[in-house]
Protein backbone atom coordinates (compact mmCIF):
# COMPACT_ATOMS: atom_id res chain seq x y z
CA UNK A 1 0.00 0.00 0.00
CA UNK A 2 1.52 3.59 -0.83
CA UNK A 3 2.09 6.18 1.75
CA UNK A 4 -1.07 8.01 0.55
CA UNK A 5 -3.63 5.50 0.61
CA UNK A 6 -2.62 4.70 4.10
CA UNK A 7 -2.94 8.94 5.42
CA UNK A 8 -6.65 8.75 3.31
CA UNK A 9 -7.32 5.21 5.20
CA UNK A 10 -6.39 7.06 8.67
CA UNK A 11 -8.40 10.14 8.13
CA UNK A 12 -11.49 8.38 7.04
CA UNK A 13 -11.50 6.08 10.35
CA UNK A 14 -10.66 9.45 12.52
CA UNK A 15 -13.80 10.55 10.82
CA UNK A 16 -16.17 7.67 11.83
CA UNK A 17 -18.39 7.86 14.61
CA UNK A 18 -16.85 6.39 17.33
CA UNK A 19 -18.63 4.32 20.47
CA UNK A 20 -17.30 3.20 24.16
CA UNK A 21 -17.98 0.79 26.26
CA UNK A 22 -19.92 2.84 28.46
CA UNK A 23 -22.09 4.08 25.32
CA UNK A 24 -22.55 0.13 24.76
CA UNK A 25 -23.63 -0.93 27.80
CA UNK A 26 -26.30 1.40 28.02
CA UNK A 27 -26.97 1.15 24.41
CA UNK A 28 -27.02 -3.04 25.16
CA UNK A 29 -30.11 -2.48 27.98
CA UNK A 30 -31.75 -0.14 26.07
CA UNK A 31 -32.02 -2.82 23.19
CA UNK A 32 -33.70 -5.05 25.57
CA UNK A 33 -36.05 -2.67 27.39
CA UNK A 34 -34.41 -2.23 30.27
CA UNK A 35 -35.17 1.41 31.65
CA UNK A 36 -34.37 1.87 34.60
CA UNK A 37 -31.27 1.37 36.92
CA UNK A 38 -30.99 1.97 40.87
CA UNK A 39 -27.22 2.59 42.33
CA UNK A 40 -24.55 3.96 44.10
CA UNK A 41 -22.05 6.39 41.79
CA UNK A 42 -18.53 5.68 42.33
CA UNK A 43 -15.45 5.14 40.41
CA UNK A 44 -14.91 3.64 37.73
CA UNK A 45 -19.09 4.06 37.13
CA UNK A 46 -19.96 7.48 37.33
CA UNK A 47 -19.97 8.59 34.10
CA UNK A 48 -21.87 5.21 33.59
CA UNK A 49 -24.63 6.38 35.68
CA UNK A 50 -24.49 9.90 33.92
CA UNK A 51 -24.34 8.73 30.78
CA UNK A 52 -27.74 6.47 31.19
CA UNK A 53 -29.03 9.50 32.59
CA UNK A 54 -28.23 11.29 29.61
CA UNK A 55 -29.60 8.60 27.23
CA UNK A 56 -33.15 8.38 28.62
CA UNK A 57 -32.84 5.39 31.30
CA UNK A 58 -34.08 6.02 35.03
CA UNK A 59 -31.01 6.27 37.26
CA UNK A 60 -32.08 6.20 40.74
CA UNK A 61 -28.96 6.68 43.14
CA UNK A 62 -29.33 5.48 46.34
CA UNK A 63 -27.74 5.94 49.77
CA UNK A 64 -26.39 2.20 50.17
CA UNK A 65 -25.94 -0.24 47.62
CA UNK A 66 -27.93 -3.01 49.13
CA UNK A 67 -31.05 -0.99 49.13
CA UNK A 68 -30.42 -0.23 45.77
CA UNK A 69 -30.10 -3.93 45.18
CA UNK A 70 -33.30 -4.40 47.07
CA UNK A 71 -35.09 -2.58 44.42
CA UNK A 72 -33.99 -3.77 41.46
CA UNK A 73 -34.67 -7.24 42.89
CA UNK A 74 -38.52 -6.23 43.55
CA UNK A 75 -38.68 -4.61 40.14
CA UNK A 76 -37.57 -7.89 38.92
CA UNK A 77 -40.20 -9.35 40.55
CA UNK A 78 -43.00 -6.52 39.32
CA UNK A 79 -42.25 -6.74 36.21
CA UNK A 80 -40.51 -10.12 34.73
CA UNK A 81 -37.77 -7.66 33.76
CA UNK A 82 -34.46 -8.21 35.27
CA UNK A 83 -33.77 -5.16 37.73
CA UNK A 84 -30.30 -3.80 37.55
CA UNK A 85 -28.37 -2.86 40.14
CA UNK A 86 -25.16 -0.81 39.69
CA UNK A 87 -22.15 -0.39 42.27
CA UNK A 88 -18.86 0.37 42.59
CA UNK A 89 -16.04 -2.11 42.76
CA UNK A 90 -15.41 -4.10 45.92
CA UNK A 91 -17.08 -2.39 49.33
CA UNK A 92 -20.10 -1.41 47.06
CA UNK A 93 -20.00 -5.02 45.12
CA UNK A 94 -19.98 -6.46 48.70
CA UNK A 95 -23.11 -4.07 49.85
CA UNK A 96 -25.16 -5.00 46.57
CA UNK A 97 -24.12 -8.61 47.46
CA UNK A 98 -26.73 -9.60 49.94
CA UNK A 99 -29.31 -8.13 47.66
CA UNK A 100 -28.09 -10.55 45.04
CA UNK A 101 -28.23 -13.16 47.30
CA UNK A 102 -31.49 -12.57 48.22
CA UNK A 103 -32.97 -12.05 44.97
CA UNK A 104 -31.31 -15.57 44.03
CA UNK A 105 -33.41 -17.41 47.15
CA UNK A 106 -36.48 -15.73 46.49
CA UNK A 107 -36.24 -16.52 42.76
CA UNK A 108 -36.30 -12.47 41.74
CA UNK A 109 -34.78 -12.12 38.41
CA UNK A 110 -31.80 -9.13 38.99
CA UNK A 111 -28.69 -8.44 37.33
CA UNK A 112 -26.07 -6.48 39.82
CA UNK A 113 -23.57 -4.74 37.37
CA UNK A 114 -19.88 -4.00 38.99
CA UNK A 115 -17.46 -2.12 37.89
CA UNK A 116 -14.19 -3.60 38.87
CA UNK A 117 -10.64 -3.86 39.08
CA UNK A 118 -8.51 -5.03 35.96
CA UNK A 119 -7.51 -8.68 35.67
CA UNK A 120 -3.80 -8.43 35.48
CA UNK A 121 -3.87 -6.40 38.91
CA UNK A 122 -6.50 -8.40 40.87
CA UNK A 123 -4.91 -11.87 39.71
CA UNK A 124 -1.39 -11.16 40.77
CA UNK A 125 -3.10 -9.16 43.80
CA UNK A 126 -1.15 -6.10 43.48
CA UNK A 127 -3.48 -3.80 45.48
CA UNK A 128 -5.92 -1.49 43.32
CA UNK A 129 -7.93 0.73 44.36
CA UNK A 130 -11.10 -1.41 45.67
CA UNK A 131 -9.73 -4.33 44.20
CA UNK A 132 -11.07 -8.01 44.59
CA UNK A 133 -12.12 -11.00 42.78
CA UNK A 134 -15.41 -9.85 42.75
CA UNK A 135 -16.59 -12.36 40.30
CA UNK A 136 -15.24 -15.56 42.42
CA UNK A 137 -16.59 -14.01 45.27
CA UNK A 138 -20.05 -14.01 43.48
CA UNK A 139 -19.95 -17.31 41.83
CA UNK A 140 -21.48 -18.97 44.68
CA UNK A 141 -24.41 -16.38 45.58
CA UNK A 142 -26.54 -15.92 42.07
CA UNK A 143 -27.68 -18.18 39.74
CA UNK A 144 -25.23 -16.97 36.89
CA UNK A 145 -21.95 -14.45 37.10
CA UNK A 146 -20.16 -13.46 33.60
CA UNK A 147 -17.36 -10.86 33.00
CA UNK A 148 -16.47 -8.90 30.07
CA UNK A 149 -12.77 -8.42 28.54
CA UNK A 150 -13.60 -6.94 25.18
CA UNK A 151 -16.21 -4.13 24.10
CA UNK A 152 -17.35 -5.69 21.08
CA UNK A 153 -18.77 -8.61 23.93
CA UNK A 154 -20.69 -6.55 25.76
CA UNK A 155 -23.41 -7.13 23.85
CA UNK A 156 -23.32 -10.90 24.26
CA UNK A 157 -22.86 -10.18 27.83
CA UNK A 158 -25.35 -8.43 28.38
CA UNK A 159 -27.83 -11.04 26.46
CA UNK A 160 -25.87 -13.87 28.39
CA UNK A 161 -26.93 -12.10 32.03
CA UNK A 162 -30.88 -10.89 30.72
CA UNK A 163 -31.49 -14.61 29.37
CA UNK A 164 -29.76 -16.13 32.64
CA UNK A 165 -32.12 -13.69 35.19
CA UNK A 166 -35.65 -14.76 33.77
CA UNK A 167 -35.41 -17.70 31.70
CA UNK A 168 -35.97 -21.42 34.05
CA UNK A 169 -36.33 -20.41 37.93
CA UNK A 170 -35.86 -16.79 37.84
CA UNK A 171 -32.54 -15.43 40.05
CA UNK A 172 -29.73 -13.15 40.58
CA UNK A 173 -26.81 -12.58 38.14
CA UNK A 174 -23.72 -11.21 38.52
CA UNK A 175 -22.09 -8.82 35.54
CA UNK A 176 -18.47 -7.96 36.15
CA UNK A 177 -17.47 -4.96 34.08
CA UNK A 178 -13.60 -3.77 34.91
CA UNK A 179 -13.09 -0.48 34.72
CA UNK A 180 -10.55 -0.29 31.42
CA UNK A 181 -13.55 -1.71 29.52
CA UNK A 182 -15.89 1.70 29.62
CA UNK A 183 -13.14 3.34 27.56
CA UNK A 184 -12.55 0.89 24.89
CA UNK A 185 -13.04 2.44 21.46
CA UNK A 186 -15.09 1.16 18.65
CA UNK A 187 -16.68 2.10 15.11
CA UNK A 188 -20.46 3.24 16.23
CA UNK A 189 -21.41 0.55 13.39
CA UNK A 190 -19.18 -2.05 14.59
CA UNK A 191 -20.65 -1.27 18.34
CA UNK A 192 -24.54 -1.39 17.19
CA UNK A 193 -23.56 -4.64 14.81
CA UNK A 194 -22.21 -6.34 18.20
CA UNK A 195 -25.84 -5.51 20.45
CA UNK A 196 -28.30 -8.46 21.00
CA UNK A 197 -31.51 -8.31 21.53
CA UNK A 198 -32.80 -11.15 23.58
CA UNK A 199 -35.11 -12.91 21.40
CA UNK A 200 -38.13 -15.15 24.02
CA UNK A 201 -36.04 -14.42 26.91
CA UNK A 202 -38.58 -16.69 29.32
CA UNK A 203 -39.33 -19.14 26.89
CA UNK A 204 -42.35 -21.17 27.75
CA UNK A 205 -42.08 -24.58 29.29
CA UNK A 206 -45.23 -26.68 28.54
CA UNK A 207 -45.66 -29.21 31.02
CA UNK A 208 -45.63 -32.94 29.83
CA UNK A 209 -49.39 -34.31 29.04
CA UNK A 210 -48.83 -37.64 31.08
CA UNK A 211 -47.84 -35.14 34.12
CA UNK A 212 -51.13 -33.17 34.02
CA UNK A 213 -53.13 -36.68 33.91
CA UNK A 214 -51.00 -37.71 36.70
CA UNK A 215 -51.69 -34.47 38.98
CA UNK A 216 -55.79 -34.48 38.10
CA UNK A 217 -55.85 -38.30 38.58
CA UNK A 218 -54.48 -37.67 42.18
CA UNK A 219 -56.57 -34.24 42.50
CA UNK A 220 -59.51 -36.12 41.29
CA UNK A 221 -59.06 -38.90 44.20
CA UNK A 222 -59.10 -36.33 47.28
CA UNK A 223 -61.42 -35.78 50.01
CA UNK A 224 -59.94 -33.13 51.39
CA UNK A 225 -58.40 -31.04 48.49
CA UNK A 226 -55.73 -28.02 49.34
CA UNK A 227 -54.17 -24.98 47.10
CA UNK A 228 -51.74 -23.36 48.06
CA UNK A 229 -50.68 -19.92 46.38
CA UNK A 230 -46.92 -19.10 46.41
CA UNK A 231 -44.90 -15.89 45.52
CA UNK A 232 -44.23 -17.85 41.91
CA UNK A 233 -47.40 -17.64 41.05
CA UNK A 234 -47.83 -14.25 42.07
CA UNK A 235 -44.48 -14.06 39.72
CA UNK A 236 -45.83 -15.75 36.91
CA UNK A 237 -48.69 -13.48 35.95
CA UNK A 238 -50.70 -15.99 35.32
CA UNK A 239 -54.21 -14.39 37.30
CA UNK A 240 -56.43 -15.94 35.27
CA UNK A 241 -55.52 -18.83 34.68
CA UNK A 242 -55.19 -19.41 38.67
CA UNK A 243 -58.45 -17.58 39.50
CA UNK A 244 -60.22 -20.04 36.87
CA UNK A 245 -58.53 -22.87 38.54
CA UNK A 246 -59.01 -22.43 41.80
CA UNK A 247 -62.71 -21.79 40.91
CA UNK A 248 -63.26 -24.57 38.72
CA UNK A 249 -62.09 -26.36 40.94
CA UNK A 250 -64.22 -25.31 43.69
CA UNK A 251 -60.96 -26.08 46.24
CA UNK A 252 -60.16 -24.24 49.11
CA UNK A 253 -56.70 -21.91 48.32
CA UNK A 254 -53.93 -21.05 51.25
CA UNK A 255 -51.88 -17.81 49.57
CA UNK A 256 -48.27 -17.43 51.34
CA UNK A 257 -47.44 -14.26 51.93
CA UNK A 258 -46.23 -12.74 48.66
CA UNK A 259 -48.90 -15.00 46.90
CA UNK A 260 -51.90 -13.13 48.86
CA UNK A 261 -54.64 -11.18 46.65
CA UNK A 262 -53.76 -13.23 44.05
CA UNK A 263 -57.35 -14.34 44.56
CA UNK A 264 -58.78 -11.60 47.25
CA UNK A 265 -57.99 -12.64 50.96
CA UNK A 266 -62.27 -12.04 51.21
CA UNK A 267 -62.55 -14.79 48.63
CA UNK A 268 -65.36 -17.21 50.12
CA UNK A 269 -62.75 -20.00 49.23
CA UNK A 270 -59.74 -18.56 50.91
CA UNK A 271 -58.55 -20.74 53.52
CA UNK A 272 -56.46 -17.91 55.05
CA UNK A 273 -58.06 -17.46 58.32
CA UNK A 274 -58.40 -21.74 58.93
CA UNK A 275 -54.45 -21.80 57.77
CA UNK A 276 -53.64 -24.74 60.58
CA UNK A 277 -56.90 -26.45 59.93
CA UNK A 278 -56.72 -27.25 56.66
CA UNK A 279 -52.75 -27.70 56.27
CA UNK A 280 -53.07 -30.49 59.25
CA UNK A 281 -56.40 -31.81 57.80
CA UNK A 282 -55.72 -32.03 53.76
CA UNK A 283 -55.02 -35.00 52.25
CA UNK A 284 -54.36 -33.63 48.81
CA UNK A 285 -52.18 -30.47 48.21
CA UNK A 286 -51.81 -28.91 45.44
CA UNK A 287 -48.61 -26.62 45.39
CA UNK A 288 -48.33 -23.79 42.93
CA UNK A 289 -45.49 -21.76 42.97
CA UNK A 290 -44.48 -22.25 46.63
CA UNK A 291 -41.56 -24.60 47.88
CA UNK A 292 -41.92 -27.09 51.06
CA UNK A 293 -39.28 -25.22 52.85
CA UNK A 294 -39.33 -23.77 56.22
CA UNK A 295 -42.11 -21.72 55.99
CA UNK A 296 -44.26 -24.80 55.30
CA UNK A 297 -42.49 -26.46 58.03
CA UNK A 298 -40.74 -28.55 54.86
CA UNK A 299 -44.16 -30.66 54.48
CA UNK A 300 -44.13 -32.64 57.36
CA UNK A 301 -44.27 -32.62 61.57
CA UNK A 302 -47.34 -31.44 64.01
CA UNK A 303 -48.36 -28.73 61.13
CA UNK A 304 -49.20 -31.60 58.42
CA UNK A 305 -50.89 -33.80 60.97
CA UNK A 306 -50.75 -37.32 60.73
CA UNK A 307 -47.29 -38.74 58.86
CA UNK A 308 -48.33 -39.80 55.58
CA UNK A 309 -51.34 -38.20 55.03
CA UNK A 310 -50.67 -36.22 52.52
CA UNK A 311 -50.18 -36.21 48.45
CA UNK A 312 -48.29 -33.34 47.58
CA UNK A 313 -48.80 -32.56 43.45
CA UNK A 314 -46.44 -29.31 42.33
CA UNK A 315 -46.23 -27.29 40.08
CA UNK A 316 -42.92 -25.89 39.75
CA UNK A 317 -40.62 -24.43 36.88
CA UNK A 318 -37.36 -25.89 38.45
CA UNK A 319 -37.28 -29.96 38.23
CA UNK A 320 -35.32 -29.81 41.01
CA UNK A 321 -37.32 -28.73 43.89
CA UNK A 322 -39.39 -32.02 43.08
CA UNK A 323 -38.73 -34.25 46.48
CA UNK A 324 -36.58 -31.50 47.91
CA UNK A 325 -38.18 -32.40 51.15
CA UNK A 326 -40.94 -34.86 50.99
CA UNK A 327 -41.98 -37.03 47.88
CA UNK A 328 -44.24 -35.35 45.42
CA UNK A 329 -46.17 -37.90 43.56
CA UNK A 330 -47.36 -35.87 40.98
CA UNK A 331 -44.50 -33.16 40.02
CA UNK A 332 -45.99 -31.18 36.87
CA UNK A 333 -42.31 -29.26 35.55
CA UNK A 334 -43.45 -25.87 33.45
CA UNK A 335 -44.27 -22.26 33.63
CA UNK A 336 -47.17 -21.82 35.75
CA UNK A 337 -49.21 -20.27 33.09
CA UNK A 338 -48.94 -23.22 31.03
CA UNK A 339 -49.66 -25.98 33.60
CA UNK A 340 -51.82 -24.33 35.02
CA UNK A 341 -53.78 -24.13 31.78
CA UNK A 342 -53.16 -27.48 30.71
CA UNK A 343 -55.01 -28.71 33.83
CA UNK A 344 -58.36 -26.67 33.20
CA UNK A 345 -58.18 -28.12 29.89
CA UNK A 346 -58.09 -31.61 31.09
CA UNK A 347 -60.67 -31.06 34.30
CA UNK A 348 -63.11 -30.67 31.32
CA UNK A 349 -66.72 -29.18 32.20
CA UNK A 350 -68.13 -31.83 34.96
CA UNK A 351 -65.39 -31.66 37.66
CA UNK A 352 -66.74 -32.37 41.10
CA UNK A 353 -67.01 -30.15 43.82
CA UNK A 354 -65.01 -31.25 47.10
CA UNK A 355 -66.44 -32.69 49.32
CA UNK A 356 -69.43 -30.12 51.00
CA UNK A 357 -68.10 -31.88 54.90
CA UNK A 358 -64.51 -30.33 53.81
CA UNK A 359 -65.56 -26.85 52.94
CA UNK A 360 -68.37 -26.66 55.70
CA UNK A 361 -66.07 -27.28 58.62
CA UNK A 362 -63.51 -24.71 56.79
CA UNK A 363 -66.20 -22.30 56.49
CA UNK A 364 -67.22 -23.25 60.21
CA UNK A 365 -63.40 -22.84 61.28
CA UNK A 366 -62.85 -19.44 59.50
CA UNK A 367 -65.99 -17.83 61.12
CA UNK A 368 -64.64 -18.75 64.25
CA UNK A 369 -61.25 -17.58 64.06
CA UNK A 370 -62.31 -14.22 62.22
CA UNK A 371 -65.59 -13.41 64.97
CA UNK A 372 -62.43 -14.36 68.05
CA UNK A 373 -60.02 -11.37 65.96
CA UNK A 374 -62.87 -8.73 65.48
CA UNK A 375 -62.70 -6.97 68.55
CA UNK A 376 -59.50 -6.98 68.96
CA UNK A 377 -59.06 -5.00 65.49
CA UNK A 378 -61.43 -2.87 66.79
CA UNK A 379 -59.30 -1.70 69.38
CA UNK A 380 -58.81 2.07 69.71
CA UNK A 381 -56.62 3.22 73.10
CA UNK A 382 -53.33 4.51 73.37
CA UNK A 383 -51.02 2.88 74.18
CA UNK A 384 -51.68 1.28 70.90
CA UNK A 385 -51.46 -3.09 70.93
CA UNK A 386 -50.58 -4.50 67.52
CA UNK A 387 -54.06 -5.53 66.41
CA UNK A 388 -55.47 -1.78 67.47
CA UNK A 389 -52.79 -0.30 64.92
CA UNK A 390 -53.73 -3.03 62.53
CA UNK A 391 -57.22 -3.11 62.34
CA UNK A 392 -56.67 1.21 61.17
CA UNK A 393 -54.11 -0.04 58.33
CA UNK A 394 -56.83 -3.41 57.34
CA UNK A 395 -58.98 -0.90 56.81
CA UNK A 396 -56.93 1.73 54.63
CA UNK A 397 -56.12 -1.13 52.50
CA UNK A 398 -59.71 -2.26 52.08
CA UNK A 399 -60.46 1.18 50.98
CA UNK A 400 -57.34 1.20 48.88
CA UNK A 401 -56.87 -1.84 46.89
CA UNK A 402 -54.66 -0.39 44.05
CA UNK A 403 -51.86 0.65 47.13
CA UNK A 404 -48.77 -1.35 47.39
CA UNK A 405 -47.96 -2.45 51.25
CA UNK A 406 -44.56 -2.93 52.01
CA UNK A 407 -43.74 -4.90 54.96
CA UNK A 408 -40.84 -5.70 57.47
CA UNK A 409 -40.06 -6.90 61.39
CA UNK A 410 -41.30 -9.80 63.84
CA UNK A 411 -44.50 -8.88 65.04
CA UNK A 412 -45.13 -6.50 62.67
CA UNK A 413 -44.48 -8.79 59.89
CA UNK A 414 -46.31 -12.21 61.39
CA UNK A 415 -49.25 -10.18 62.92
CA UNK A 416 -49.85 -7.85 59.62
CA UNK A 417 -49.60 -10.59 57.27
CA UNK A 418 -52.51 -11.80 59.05
CA UNK A 419 -55.12 -8.95 60.24
CA UNK A 420 -54.32 -7.76 56.34
CA UNK A 421 -56.63 -8.71 53.95
CA UNK A 422 -54.99 -8.08 50.26
CA UNK A 423 -57.85 -7.82 46.81
CA UNK A 424 -55.61 -7.58 44.10
CA UNK A 425 -51.83 -9.53 42.91
CA UNK A 426 -48.68 -8.30 43.35
CA UNK A 427 -49.25 -5.76 46.09
CA UNK A 428 -48.12 -7.37 49.44
CA UNK A 429 -43.92 -7.17 49.44
CA UNK A 430 -42.21 -8.53 52.24
CA UNK A 431 -39.27 -9.88 54.61
CA UNK A 432 -39.79 -13.24 51.90
CA UNK A 433 -37.92 -16.18 52.16
CA UNK A 434 -35.05 -15.54 54.28
CA UNK A 435 -36.88 -13.17 56.51
CA UNK A 436 -34.55 -10.67 55.82
CA UNK A 437 -34.91 -7.25 57.36
CA UNK A 438 -33.89 -4.23 55.35
CA UNK A 439 -35.99 -4.56 52.36
CA UNK A 440 -38.06 -2.11 53.37
CA UNK A 441 -37.48 1.33 51.53
CA UNK A 442 -35.55 -0.62 48.56
CA UNK A 443 -38.68 -2.34 47.80
CA UNK A 444 -40.91 0.66 48.77
CA UNK A 445 -38.76 2.63 46.17
CA UNK A 446 -39.01 0.54 43.45
CA UNK A 447 -43.08 -0.92 44.30
CA UNK A 448 -43.67 3.47 43.61
CA UNK A 449 -41.04 4.13 40.43
CA UNK A 450 -42.11 0.21 38.93
CA UNK A 451 -45.78 0.78 39.32
CA UNK A 452 -46.54 4.52 39.79
CA UNK A 453 -49.00 3.37 42.61
CA UNK A 454 -49.04 4.54 46.16
CA UNK A 455 -47.21 2.50 48.77
CA UNK A 456 -47.62 2.06 52.29
CA UNK A 457 -44.77 0.33 54.09
CA UNK A 458 -45.66 -0.95 57.46
CA UNK A 459 -42.44 -1.43 59.47
CA UNK A 460 -40.67 -2.30 63.02
CA UNK A 461 -38.95 -0.29 64.37
CA UNK A 462 -36.20 -2.51 64.27
CA UNK A 463 -36.65 -3.73 60.75
CA UNK A 464 -36.88 0.60 59.31
CA UNK A 465 -33.21 1.46 61.03
CA UNK A 466 -31.73 -1.34 58.48
CA UNK A 467 -32.75 0.84 55.61
CA UNK A 468 -33.64 3.82 57.15
CA UNK A 469 -31.21 6.64 55.49
CA UNK A 470 -33.25 5.68 52.06
CA UNK A 471 -35.99 8.38 53.55
CA UNK A 472 -33.51 10.95 52.07
CA UNK A 473 -33.96 9.07 48.86
CA UNK A 474 -37.72 8.76 49.01
CA UNK A 475 -37.82 12.63 49.47
CA UNK A 476 -35.26 13.27 46.85
CA UNK A 477 -37.78 11.52 43.90
CA UNK A 478 -41.19 12.61 45.32
CA UNK A 479 -42.00 9.48 45.44
CA UNK A 480 -45.77 8.52 46.83
CA UNK A 481 -44.66 6.39 49.90
CA UNK A 482 -46.01 6.31 53.62
CA UNK A 483 -44.36 4.88 55.54
CA UNK A 484 -45.84 3.96 59.41
CA UNK A 485 -43.25 3.03 62.00
CA UNK A 486 -44.73 0.50 64.63
CA UNK A 487 -42.47 1.86 67.23
CA UNK A 488 -42.29 -0.43 70.25
CA UNK A 489 -39.11 0.77 71.32
CA UNK A 490 -37.25 -2.52 70.04
CA UNK A 491 -36.63 -5.68 68.71
CA UNK A 492 -39.89 -8.22 69.67
CA UNK A 493 -40.38 -5.79 72.81
CA UNK A 494 -39.34 -2.71 74.42
CA UNK A 495 -39.28 -3.66 77.74
CA UNK A 496 -36.43 -6.05 78.26
CA UNK A 497 -33.39 -4.99 80.92
CA UNK A 498 -29.69 -5.95 81.15
CA UNK A 499 -29.63 -8.78 82.86
CA UNK A 500 -26.37 -7.69 84.54
CA UNK A 501 -27.44 -4.98 86.11
CA UNK A 502 -25.30 -2.91 84.45
CA UNK A 503 -25.54 0.93 82.58
CA UNK A 504 -25.84 -0.86 79.43
CA UNK A 505 -29.08 -0.98 77.80
CA UNK A 506 -30.45 -4.24 76.99
CA UNK A 507 -29.42 -6.13 74.13
CA UNK A 508 -33.26 -5.56 72.16
CA UNK A 509 -33.71 -2.16 73.02
CA UNK A 510 -33.49 1.01 71.78
CA UNK A 511 -33.65 4.54 72.79
CA UNK A 512 -36.93 5.22 74.24
CA UNK A 513 -39.74 7.15 72.46
CA UNK A 514 -37.60 7.52 69.32
CA UNK A 515 -38.91 10.57 67.16
CA UNK A 516 -38.53 8.81 63.75
CA UNK A 517 -40.97 11.26 62.01
CA UNK A 518 -38.38 13.78 62.40
CA UNK A 519 -35.75 11.94 60.46
CA UNK A 520 -38.76 12.24 57.27
CA UNK A 521 -38.77 16.12 57.87
CA UNK A 522 -35.10 16.87 57.89
CA UNK A 523 -35.48 15.71 54.35
CA UNK A 524 -38.69 17.99 53.54
CA UNK A 525 -41.03 15.23 53.74
CA UNK A 526 -44.20 14.52 56.46
CA UNK A 527 -43.32 13.65 60.00
CA UNK A 528 -46.05 12.72 62.12
CA UNK A 529 -46.68 10.93 65.44
CA UNK A 530 -49.65 9.21 66.30
CA UNK A 531 -50.89 7.28 69.25
CA UNK A 532 -54.02 6.09 68.57
CA UNK A 533 -55.50 3.90 65.82
CA UNK A 534 -57.93 6.24 64.71
CA UNK A 535 -55.31 8.80 64.48
CA UNK A 536 -53.04 6.76 62.50
CA UNK A 537 -56.17 5.96 59.94
CA UNK A 538 -56.54 9.68 59.54
CA UNK A 539 -52.55 10.29 59.09
CA UNK A 540 -51.96 7.47 56.60
CA UNK A 541 -55.19 8.84 54.71
CA UNK A 542 -53.34 12.20 54.53
CA UNK A 543 -50.73 10.79 53.29
CA UNK A 544 -51.77 8.64 50.57
CA UNK A 545 -54.49 11.23 49.09
CA UNK A 546 -51.51 13.80 48.96
CA UNK A 547 -49.17 11.11 47.63
CA UNK A 548 -45.96 12.96 49.60
CA UNK A 549 -43.15 11.70 51.35
CA UNK A 550 -44.72 10.60 54.90
CA UNK A 551 -43.26 9.37 57.96
CA UNK A 552 -45.44 8.34 60.80
CA UNK A 553 -44.42 7.16 64.13
CA UNK A 554 -46.96 4.93 65.61
CA UNK A 555 -46.27 4.40 69.44
CA UNK A 556 -46.89 0.85 69.86
CA UNK A 557 -47.23 -0.46 73.69
CA UNK A 558 -43.17 -2.02 74.46
CA UNK A 559 -44.75 -4.84 76.02
CA UNK A 560 -47.17 -5.93 73.49
CA UNK A 561 -44.65 -7.93 71.38
CA UNK A 562 -43.86 -11.57 71.90
CA UNK A 563 -39.66 -12.95 70.93
CA UNK A 564 -39.49 -13.22 67.48
CA UNK A 565 -43.44 -12.81 66.36
CA UNK A 566 -44.63 -15.96 65.60
CA UNK A 567 -41.42 -17.94 64.80
CA UNK A 568 -40.12 -18.07 68.13
CA UNK A 569 -40.38 -21.45 68.21
CA UNK A 570 -36.87 -21.55 66.21
CA UNK A 571 -34.96 -19.91 68.64
CA UNK A 572 -32.29 -22.39 70.06
CA UNK A 573 -32.99 -23.35 73.71
CA UNK A 574 -30.11 -22.82 76.21
CA UNK A 575 -29.59 -26.02 78.39
CA UNK A 576 -27.95 -23.56 81.23
CA UNK A 577 -30.25 -21.01 81.31
CA UNK A 578 -33.00 -23.86 82.17
CA UNK A 579 -31.29 -25.02 84.90
CA UNK A 580 -31.16 -21.87 86.49
CA UNK A 581 -34.81 -21.60 85.90
P1 LIG B 1 -43.35 -18.86 48.77
O1 LIG B 1 -42.24 -18.28 49.62
O2 LIG B 1 -44.42 -17.90 48.45
O3 LIG B 1 -43.83 -20.15 49.31
P2 LIG B 1 -41.24 -19.78 47.06
O4 LIG B 1 -40.32 -18.63 46.79
O5 LIG B 1 -40.83 -20.73 48.11
O6 LIG B 1 -42.70 -19.19 47.34
O7 LIG B 1 -41.47 -20.60 45.74
C1 LIG B 1 -41.58 -20.01 44.49
C2 LIG B 1 -41.41 -21.12 43.48
O8 LIG B 1 -41.98 -20.69 42.26
C3 LIG B 1 -39.95 -21.48 43.19
O9 LIG B 1 -39.72 -22.84 43.44
C4 LIG B 1 -39.78 -21.14 41.69
O10 LIG B 1 -38.98 -22.08 41.01
C5 LIG B 1 -41.20 -21.17 41.20
N1 LIG B 1 -41.46 -20.33 40.04
C6 LIG B 1 -41.13 -19.04 39.87
N2 LIG B 1 -41.60 -18.58 38.70
C7 LIG B 1 -42.25 -19.61 38.13
C8 LIG B 1 -42.96 -19.78 36.89
N3 LIG B 1 -43.11 -18.76 36.03
N4 LIG B 1 -43.48 -20.98 36.63
C9 LIG B 1 -43.33 -22.01 37.50
N5 LIG B 1 -42.70 -21.91 38.66
C10 LIG B 1 -42.16 -20.74 38.98
N1 LIG C 1 -30.74 -9.23 60.57
C1 LIG C 1 -31.32 -9.48 59.39
C2 LIG C 1 -30.66 -9.03 58.14
N2 LIG C 1 -32.46 -10.15 59.29
C3 LIG C 1 -33.07 -10.58 60.42
N3 LIG C 1 -34.21 -11.25 60.27
C4 LIG C 1 -32.51 -10.32 61.70
C5 LIG C 1 -31.34 -9.63 61.72
C6 LIG C 1 -33.13 -10.78 63.02
N4 LIG C 1 -34.42 -10.11 63.23
C7 LIG C 1 -35.61 -10.72 62.93
O1 LIG C 1 -35.76 -11.86 62.47
S1 LIG C 1 -36.91 -9.68 63.22
C8 LIG C 1 -35.89 -8.43 63.75
C9 LIG C 1 -34.56 -8.83 63.70
C10 LIG C 1 -33.44 -7.95 64.09
C11 LIG C 1 -36.45 -7.11 64.16
C12 LIG C 1 -37.72 -7.20 64.96
O2 LIG C 1 -38.00 -5.99 65.55
P1 LIG C 1 -38.98 -4.96 64.88
O3 LIG C 1 -40.37 -5.71 64.98
O4 LIG C 1 -38.97 -3.73 65.72
O5 LIG C 1 -38.66 -4.78 63.47
P2 LIG C 1 -41.32 -5.92 66.26
O6 LIG C 1 -42.63 -5.44 65.81
O7 LIG C 1 -40.77 -5.11 67.40
O8 LIG C 1 -41.37 -7.38 66.61
MG1 LIG D 1 -40.04 -3.19 67.34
Amino acid sequence: MSAVVQSIDAHSAAEQELTDGFHLVIDALKLNGINTIYGVPGIPITDLGRFAQAAGIRVISFRHEQHAGNAAAIAGFLTRKPGICLTVSAPGFLNGLTALANATTNCFPMILISGSSEREIVDLQQGDYEEMDQLAVAKPLCKAAFRVLHAADIGIGVARAIRAAVSGRPGGVYLDLPAKLFSQVMTAEAGAKSLVKVIDAAPAQIPAPNSIKRALDVLKGAKRPLIILGKGAAYAQADDEIRALVEKSGIPFLPMSMAKGLLPDTHPQSAGAARSTVLKEADVVLLIGARLNWLLSHGKGKTWGEPGSKKFIQIDIEPKEMDSNVEIVAPVVGDIGSCVSALLAGMGDNWPSPPAGWTGAINAKKEENIAKMAPRLMKNTAPMDFHGALGALRTVIKERPDAILVNEGANTLDLARGVIDMYKPRKRLDVGTWGVMGIGMGYAIAAAIETGKPVLAVEGDSAFGFSGMEVETICRYNLPVCVVIFNNNGIYRGTDVNPSGGADAATTVFVKDARYDKMMEAFGGVGIHVTTPDELKRAVDQALDSGKPTLINAAIDPAAGTESGRIGNLNPQSVVKKKKK
